[in-house]
């Protein structure tokens, strides 16, 4: 195997053995597979589109499904990729076949040979080929020929990883897009976007340094649509976030805890655990969940449970529930709490119940509401030994924030807010994401730091005060990763209202990545012009010095300076 698409690759430049997260060889391999078959059948899609203005419904809901299950920490059981390939095939079967009776002929792509395929041939042509497929071992054998090692080789290391990097940021695209739909928003325009990216990876211009980069922009584009497309489906469906106080602390009775991104499953879970007796916890990027009207409206949302994904081995151990997992980042579970915990959506992990969607979307969560019930919740004793924790504020979407827009103004007219910090994206173990926590250390009081992502689990309970002169919090969070879309809006405003552009403003993006949802957004930001990110702990092994040569001139990207925050705090005041 060799897998680089997550900040935590072993040694900053790949897993080759096993993954940091635990990922087996096998199911990288068929990760691998995966990935070149939907290459395959989003090149026959997309042809089906352009050539004969034929739309399958089934292929572009499973297209972003697909690719969806290889981001890092979605899903580590072999057999359900075994399924995904399978199903490929089938529905590549199924479109060609609809092409076939309109009169339409492949197109002449599908006989060209990519040198960065390898021994392979062009994917919509594997998919096509009557190769016996028995299983596990059948597909191994041929993912093997399908990883990244043939593209290094063919196009060099900086163009294999440009190919990468938009690989990357699709999968983290085809995720917002994908829980987007879950609510019943989309848009064939994202659809047609992604499968036209996944058809230009297989066609020669892929060969081009420049072409990849005006793609990978390009899937940037699609991605600030998807995200302004989710935030809507969570507003339109829950109502706009406002401030909300959570606890942190248990409260006595049975209990399920929700983790992942989905808030459509969490109104879901909330729906069918009403009047059951169970109280239901947030878990993660699920916190936000509590500002939306729409959820928070349940009483028995009762509050949210343990910190960042890292931590979930320890959170999940000592949550006396069952837990649902909607999306990234599930870890392998420990024998603890293996016996509590129900896989849904595009996750998976080996041994672990799956529920899976019925024909209408419809997710019958009975088996974990059972699970629930058997175990014993939180005992009035076990609540009264834990250390008592102070609330947090969660619910800052735009709306929020740019309803005290003007005394924000004010302050910044007034010399009161001198700097607003936005530090967003994701959380990780390694040690050198104690600089995000020390960063806040070295921010003046005069100043506002938004945050979005898991990487607020940093911070998130700490109390940074008001705003000199103001009752607003110098800490907003503005909600999970997606709603990087929330902090543009806000950007965007401050911005006209200053008569300036974003890059303007005194404001600094400190950026957090650890998988593909945030590539997608870095892709989105760059695609907005938006210059000066900082961006760490580390960068992108798939991004050779090269590449991010590119990056730095065009962008000024900017490296976290990991080992001094006060240094990155005083040149970002500067
Ligand atoms: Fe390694 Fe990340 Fe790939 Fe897992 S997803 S195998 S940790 S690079
Ligand atoms: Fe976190 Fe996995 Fe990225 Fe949505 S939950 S931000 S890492």
């Amino acid at each position: 195997m060799m897998c680089y698409q997550c900040e935590q690759t072993k040694g900053g430049t790949g897993c080759t053995e096993i993954g940091v997260c635990g990922k087996t060889p096998e199911v990288a391999t068929l990760q691998d597979l995966l990935i070149y078959s939907v290459k395959g059948l989003a090149s026959l899609a997309h042809h089906a589109r352009t050539a004969a203005g034929i739309e399958d419904a089934k292929v572009n809901t499973f297209i972003n499904g697909a690719i969806f299950s290889t981001l890092t920490n979605v899903n580590f059981a072999d057999d359900r990729f075994v399924d995904f390939v399978t199903e490929s095939r089938q529905l590549h079967a199924q479109l060609s076949a609809k092409l076939a009776a309109a009169g339409v002929a492949l197109p002449a792509s599908a006989s060209e040979v990519q040198p960065w395929f390898g021994s392979m041939p062009h994917p919509l042509t594997w998919n096509s080929q009557a190769v016996a497929l028995g299983g596990v071992g059948d597909m191994l054998e041929i993912g093997e020929q399908t990883g990244i090692g043939a593209r290094q080789v063919a196009l060099g290391e900086t163009l294999a990883g440009l190919q990468e990097l938009l690989m990357y940021g699709l999968k983290g695209l085809a995720a917002y897009a994908h829980h987007a739909e879950a609510l019943g928003h989309t848009d064939p325009k994202v659809y047609a976007d992604v499968q036209a990216s996944l058809h230009f990876l297989c066609s020669p211009a892929a060969a081009d340094v420049g072409q990849v980069l005006d793609q990978c922009f390009k899937a940037g584009a699609t991605n600030f649509r998807v995200m302004e497309m989710l935030s809507n489906a969570h507003t339109s469906t829950f109502g706009h976030p406002v401030p909300t106080s959570v606890t942190l602390n248990p409260v006595p009775g049975k209990a399920i805890l929700v983790t992942g991104h989905d808030m459509h499953d969490l109104h879901m879970m909330l729906e069918q655990t009403a009047g059951k007796g169970i109280n239901v916890y947030t878990h993660g990027e699920m916190l936000p969940g509590h500002g939306y009207p729409g959820l928070k409206k349940y009483p028995h949302l009762v509050g949210h449970f343990g910190g960042a994904w890292y931590r979930q081995k320890i959170d999940f151990a000592g949550f006396p529930g069952a837990i649902a997992v909607t999306t990234n980042c599930v870890l392998d579970p420990l024998q603890a709490y293996k016996g509590n915990i129900y896989t849904i959506n595009e996750t998976g992990l080996s041994g672990v119940p799956h529920i899976k969607a019925d024909a209408t979307g419809h997710k019958d969560f009975t088996p974990i509401i059972n699970r629930a019930l058997e175990l014993p919740g939180f005992t009035a004793e076990s609540v009264e030994k834990m250390p008592k924790k102070k609330n947090v504020t969660v619910g800052f979407g735009h709306n929020a924030v740019l309803s005290v827009a003007p005394q924000v103004i004010d302050a910044i007219q007034t010399g009161r807010l001198e700097h607003i910090f936005l530090v967003g994206g994701c959380d990780g173990s390694e040690p050198q994401r104690k600089y995000y926590s020390k960063l806040y250390q070295y921010m003046p009081t005069n100043t506002m730091v938004l945050t979005l992502g898991c990487g607020k689990f940093r911070i998130f309970d700490q109390d940074f005060g008001n705003l000199p002169g103001t009752d607003i919090p110098r800490l907003l969070d503005m909600g999970q990763c997606n709603d990087a879309y929330s902090a543009l809006v806000v950007a965007t405003e401050l911005a006209k209202v200053f008569k300036t552009d974003v890059n303007s403003l005194p404001l600094s993006l400190d950026l957090s990545w650890f998988e593909q949802k945030a590539v997608a957004v870095l892709l989105s930001l760059l695609h907005l012009g938006v210059r000066n990110i900082r961006l760490g702990p580390r960068l992108p092994a798939f991004l050779t010095p090269e590449a991010v040569g590119v990056l730095v001139e065009r962008f000024n990207l900017i490296p976290a300076n990991v080992s001094d925050p006060g240094a990155d705090m005083k040149m970002m005041m500067q």
